[in-house]
């Protein structure tokens, strides 16, 4: 029993992984009949002639998530009222009995289109709880239909990044209540789409606990194995219909990976965490929540402890009933774009020199963090887990953000760090941190130094930074007033 920190350094992103992990910040589109009927969960019995969007412009949805910087886009294809935004050919209720596009459009097909053609990366979110599914409680009837309906999202749509399942689970109409065979939902799934993480209900990305946008200090990649089946427990999914779901901070376990954690446990598993939340409220549009958009602050906030903090950021937009994303959320990440671009806009450390305390060799001396290239990194010798590395911005800067990055290829090996600043010949810590992972926004009151100093303090086995990147977020706003 237990895991040393040094075995649990060993464990790697899969490619998969960390081709998703890149992404940083991708949306949630929730959309179904619950939009036309001001709902968060439909309950199955709706009419597909309720769908009927006067508008729709799956274009207009991507160019909205690009502006703020978004890299993919993972579409509601069937939310648990069953109801099913392609045409099904194992049933009924889906837009080919709407009146939508006359009964004859494909909206995973626009949305995938849309996202290719834009260059956003697609995915998709099936509900394995199907409220309007007569089969569904007749556990392996249903699995069969469930399956089918997931081969022809897999089958029909192209590449996909990711496949997102909620536990969500009830009961059928025969009282009994649905046993989901997840085993052979995942080997559809990378039998046609091994490039695809399977997310929260599976094994490749892990929920963060809740919906609230709370985030931990220290998010580990690096956790118990046990954590992978946490998700697929009904009783850690949301409960009801209603707009709580997004007060609420769930999975209140603040620490998931440190070594008093990896002590007790018997396996652990490259498992990194998304954050998901939505930019109102609920995550099916209300035009009573227009007014309730998150703001520009909060949502760079967010960014900046999701992204970075060792996170993905996914933003849900609603669409609403004319099947547009609503100005005021069009505006805001709009805005959000623009503001991200100006605060890390320029890197005030690209290209400077970086002195190494230790390096293992000169092909991962110091200054492979500053290079701007991704596949370059700075890192120790075997068992060096204590190292500096000291970077010369030229000249006096005034800086309030310092981004770093492990290269996570090699695990996640930073446990404790500080930054100083060099101030009038003495140098002086003005920031504490724990973990990098993959990428950790260091965010401080600004500071005036011309050098500064990465001091890793704790690592397991050797520590490595493929990027530091050094920012003064502030003065970049305030120069677009
Ligand atoms: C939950 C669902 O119950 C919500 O309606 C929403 O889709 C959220 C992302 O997942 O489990």
């Amino acid at each position: 029993m237990g895991v040393s920190a040094i075995e649990a350094a060993q464990i790697v992103p899969s490619s998969r992984q960390m081709a998703w992990q890149q992404l940083e910040f991708y949306a949630f589109i929730h959309f179904t009949v619950n939009t036309f009927t001001d709902r968060e969960w439909g309950d199955g019995t709706e009419s597909p002639d309720l769908f009927n969007p006067t508008d729709l412009n799956a274009a207009q949805w991507v160019e909205v998530c690009k502006s703020a910087g978004m890299k993919g886009l993972i579409l509601t294809c069937k939310h648990h009222d069953g109801f099913c935004l392609w045409p099904s050919r194992w049933t009924n209720h889906s837009v080919a009995s709407s009146p939508w596009r006359e009964g004859k459009g494909d909206l995973v097909k626009e949305v995938s289109d849309a996202c290719r053609e834009a260059g956003l990366k697609f995915g998709i979110y099936l509900s394995p709880w199907d409220r309007h599914e007569l089969s569904y409680g007749d556990s392996d009837k249903y699995n069969a239909y469930f399956i089918n309906q997931l081969t022809e999202l897999v089958t029909g749509y192209g590449d996909l990044f990711c496949v997102w399942f909620d536990g969500a689970c009830g009961e059928g109409p025969n009282g009994k209540r649905q046993v989901y065979d997840w085993d052979a939902y995942y080997r559809v799934i990378r039998s046609h789409q091994p490039g695809a993480v399977i997310s929260v209900c599976g094994p490749d990305v892990r929920w963060c606990g809740n919906e609230a946008g709370h985030t931990r200090k220290v998010e580990w990649s690096v956790v118990p194995a046990s954590l992978q089946d946490n998700e697929k427990i009904q009783a850690h999914s949301q409960q009801a219909d209603d707009s709580s779901f997004s007060k609420r901070i769930g999975s209140e376990e603040e620490d998931l990976g440190s070594r008093r954690i990896l002590s007790t446990a018997d396996r652990v598993i490259w498992y990194p965490a998304e954050v998901n939340t939505s930019i109102r409220p609920g995550w099916f549009y209300h035009e009573h929540e227009d007014q309730q958009v998150k703001s520009v602050p909060q949502l760079v906030d967010l960014y900046e402890r999701t992204v970075g903090g060792n996170s993905t950021f996914l933003l849900n937009l609603p669409p609403d009933r004319r099947g547009l994303i609503h100005e005021n959320d069009a505006q805001t990440m709009d805005a959000l774009g623009e503001t991200l671009r100006q605060m890390y806009g320029r890197n005030l450390a690209l290209g400077a020199k970086a002195t190494a305390s230790v390096c293992k060799s000169d092909e991962h001396e110091g200054s492979r963090a500053t290079d701007g290239k991704p596949d370059t990194y700075w890192r120790t010798g075997e068992n060096v887990e204590v190292a500096t590395l000291e970077i010369e911005l030229g000249t006096i800067q005034t800086l309030d953000r310092i981004v770093l990055q492990e290269a996570i290829r090699l695990g996640q090996r930073i446990e404790r760090f500080h930054i100083e600043r060099l101030d009038q010949g003495q140098w002086q810590a003005f920031y504490e941190g724990e973990i990098v992972g993959y990428k950790k926004i260091c965010c401080f009151e600004p500071v005036e130094t011309d050098r500064i100093r990465i001091c890793i303090t704790e690592s397991r086995g050797y520590p490595t930074l493929q990027a530091v990147q050094v920012y003064c977020t502030e003065a970049e706003r305030l120069n677009r007033v």
